[in-house]
Order: structure tokens, then sequence, then C-alpha cells
């Protein structure tokens, strides 16, 4: 299969094209390098050390030969996007070259503007280009659990459900009440897909993903294929940057009651979850919505887990509760369905107390990296 992943570049973006090489599939990936830059922009660079993407390409090319390309481009450019489309003909596009963070977008006009300008308009380039020369190609796109928002109060169904109003009944799509300016750029991009779908007859699953943790896949067997690790205030998400900060010897910053729930996955199993849906694509014309995430637990939950986990490793970890900088509920129902996958035979490969026990083993090698950028790591950027 042809694949092509605009932003190759990022966390789930470079794990992904090394996992699909390592099945054989031909990939073509795009970047524009934003998230190194935005990275740097708050003070901060990846925990791991990753190689450029000049070496990074050498270095497949030299395994896999020309089933990796690479070219330096934004989604922005509406010219380049269509040239690559129309020149690699992908049978998959996977969408990963969205700013992805919800801090990110919240610190002011500025970065909301850019944040929904590269998501939403970045989107809408793609989909155009895969309607004028790809209209077979399933496209799948990185859409987040935060799109239904997390104080609805009612159980959250995959995309749709069942209605009844004033005696009449209807499927429609589950209410969006997304939290950040960031994840409302996800909810857009969610309408317009659907939209493109039943106007073009074209096909997309879009990816409800919880929250991704873990720094190695299946197929990082060397530290010169590694992915990136952010452990910054905006693009450090929670486990990673609780075990980032366990490692320095940081307490772990819990916002508010720590009672917010989230549906979590480790990045091996992201993976396989967008290979599996990759391989059971949805009809023509289908717009599907997979929710895509394994296990839930509150921030709370996760802080006494990694403090757990960290001390039986002499880590002396505590735990701090810090005014919460996020307008968010801090208590709330969640129950959110996760059955597609695990019909099209998803299995749990990595627990999330192994994997965690994992990331520390693997952070302690690069302490020195984390602490020279602790400045990075408290979130104060407020909502
Ligand atoms: N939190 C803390 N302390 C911290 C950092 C975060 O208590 O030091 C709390 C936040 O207040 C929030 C929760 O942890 O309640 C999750 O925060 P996060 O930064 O890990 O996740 P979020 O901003 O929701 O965004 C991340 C990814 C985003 C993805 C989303 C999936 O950056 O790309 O879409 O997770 S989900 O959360 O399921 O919407």
């Amino acid at each position: 299969m042809k694949i092509f992943i605009p932003g190759i570049d990022g966390y789930i973006g470079w794990s992904l094209a090394l996992h699909q090489l390592s099945l054989g599939n031909t990939v073509c990936g795009i970047d524009n390098f934003s998230r190194r830059k935005n990275v740097e922009e708050m003070g901060s660079h990846s925990a791991i050390p990753i190689l450029s993407m000049k070496k990074r390409i050498n270095l497949l090319k030299k395994e896999y030969g020309d089933k990796i390309s690479f070219f330096k481009g934004d989604l922005l450019d509406a010219q380049f996007t269509d040239s690559i489309v129309k020149k690699f003909r992908p049978e998959i596009i996977v969408h990963l070259a969205e700013q992805p963070s919800a801090p990110y977008s919240m610190i002011d006009q500025e970065h909301n503007i850019y944040t929904q300008k590269n998501n939403v308009i970045g989107n809408l380039n793609l989909i155009h280009s895969l309607q004028r020369h790809v209209p077979k190609t399933h496209l799948v796109k990185l859409g987040t659990m935060g799109e239904y928002g997390y104080d609805p109060g009612l159980e959250i169904p995959e995309g749709f459900y069942e209605i009844e109003f004033r005696g009449k009944k209807a499927k429609v799509p589950y209410p969006r009440l997304a939290g950040s300016w960031y994840h409302w750029t996800k909810v857009h991009d969610s309408n317009n897909i659907m939209f493109a779908c039943k106007l073009w007859g074209i096909k997309s699953t879009d990816i409800m993903q919880g929250i991704v943790y873990g720094t190695k896949i299946d197929e990082i067997l060397d530290e010169k294929y590694n992915t990136r690790f952010d452990f910054d205030e905006a693009f450090g998400t929670v486990i990673n940057r609780f075990c980032a900060q366990a490692v320095i010897g940081h307490p772990l910053t819990v916002h508010g009651k720590g009672g917010q729930t989230r549906g979590f996955l480790a990045l091996n199993d992201s993976i396989k979850c967008i290979s599996l849906l990759i391989d059971n694509p949805p009809k023509d014309g289908e717009y599907r919505v997979v929710n895509q995430f394994d296990e839930q637990y509150s921030i709370m939950e996760l802080a006494e887990k990694i403090q757990k986990i960290g001390n039986k490793k002499k880590l002396n970890v505590k735990i701090k509760i810090k005014n919460n900088p996020r307008k968010e509920a801090e208590k709330h129902y969640y129950k959110a369905d996760h059955h597609i996958l695990k019909k099209l035979g998803f299995k749990r490969t990595r627990n999330i107390n192994d994997e965690i026990e994992i990331m520390l083993n693997h952070l302690m090698k690069f302490k020195e990296n984390i602490f020279e950028k602790k400045q990075a790591i408290i979130q104060n950027i407020r909502w």
C-alpha cells in the first residue's frame, strides 16, 4: 500500500512511518517542522534526542530504499499539497499535520488564529486534493476525544447517537462541546470531513484519540530511531510530563482536584490502532468515527501510579496540587464507548504500569536534557 503521512516528523507521525515501512508498505511524508519550532518557542526541546529529518530519511533509505520519500512543505500551501497528492497517488492518507497542543492555542489571539488556520485550512487543502486526484483514497484523520468535551454528563458514543425528539427518531452527530481553541479546530475538521464524504462520496475515518503516552514502539530498538518526547507546558501531555517531572525530582503538578478523567493509550498501541483502521477501511462515501483509547483514569490516579512506580526506583516522587490554569471540570461523569477497534481485533500490547516503568527507565538516560529545560515544565498558560 502507498501511504501518505503529512506530519511525518512528529511524535506519532515518525512512529507510524517506522511501523508501516516494517510492514512492507511505501511511505511518503511531508512536514514543515513546525513542531520543532513551536517547542523551541516554548523554551524547550525533545527530552529524547532525535535526528534531523535529513538523517532520519538517510537512515530509512538504507533499509527501505525507494519505499520512503520525504518533502519539506506545508499543507497551507495548496499547490504543494496538490502536487504531492497528484504525483504520489496515495491509497491511504493519514493526516497528522496539525498543531496538537490545547495550551499553545490558548496563549493569545495570535496562537489561536495560527492553530485555527493551520488545522482547518490545512485539512481543507488536503481533502480538496484527495477529491481531485484520488477520490477512492481512505482519509484517516486524527481528531481527539476532547471534541466531545468532558462534562456533558452523558455517555459518549462513537460519533453518532439516536435521539427521539417530539415523537420522531433520528441518528445524528453527538454534540461537540470542546474545551480549548485547539479542540474546536478538530471539531471544525470533523464537520468539514463529514460534509466532504456526503458531497463527494469520499471515505474517511475520523479518530477521536485519547491521550497518548510512551517513548517507544516495537520498531524503536535503537536510539537512532527515537521519536520525539515533549515535556514542556504546551506540548508535553500529562503522563509524559509527569514522568519527565518524576525523573528530575520535580513534584507532579496535578491541576486542581485531579478528578479530570481522560482516556489513555500507549504510543505502541496508537500505531497499532491506526494500522488496523488502515487495513479495515470504511465504505465509499462513509464517514466513520472511531473512539481510540484503551483505559481511563483520573489525573490524580495517574499521578499516584507514577509516584508508586517511581518510588520503587528510589525517585522520591512528590505530588503537588496546583491552581488549575485551565477552565475545565475537575470532577465529572465519564463513560465513552470504544467498541469499533475492539471489533476489528485491537488488543492492548502495553499495560500502563509496565509502560510507565519503561518510560521512566528510558527518560533517566536523558535526565540532563530534561533538567536543562526545567523552567519550561510548569503550565502557566491560562485559559
Ligand atoms: N494536567 C495536569 N497537570 C499537568 C498537565 C495536565 O493536571 O501538568 C491535566 C490537565 O489540566 C487536563 C489533563 O491533565 O485535565 C490532560 O491534559 P493534557 O495536557 O495531557 O491533554 P490535553 O490538553 O487534553 O491534550 C492532549 C493532546 C491533544 C489531544 C488530547 C486528547 O495534546 O493533542 O487531542 O490530549 S484528549 O485529552 O483526550 O482530548
